[in-house]
């Protein structure tokens, strides 16, 4: 089973805010896939499990970056 669910992350500029973003949800265990659009926002996780928002929230705000809304 896998379980995708969209986030919007706020503060991305380049291409270097992206890789953070993404190296750090990759990190979060079940963490599957990471597609990161720097011209939206929009973060899509794929992961083997359900993530709460708490952690992936987290894993954004080490990356240096926000979770919208
Ligand atoms: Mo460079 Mo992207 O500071 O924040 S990594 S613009």
């Amino acid at each position: 089973m896998s379980v995708t669910a969209t986030y919007t992350v706020t503060g991305m500029t380049c291409q270097h805010c992206v890789s953070s973003v993404t190296e750090e949800l990759s990190a979060v265990p079940g963490v599957q896939g990471v597609s990161v659009s720097l011209d939206t926002g929009a973060v899509t996780v794929t992961s083997e499990r359900e993530l709460t928002t708490d952690e992936v929230s987290a894993a954004v705000d080490e990356a240096g970056y926000q979770l919208a809304g």
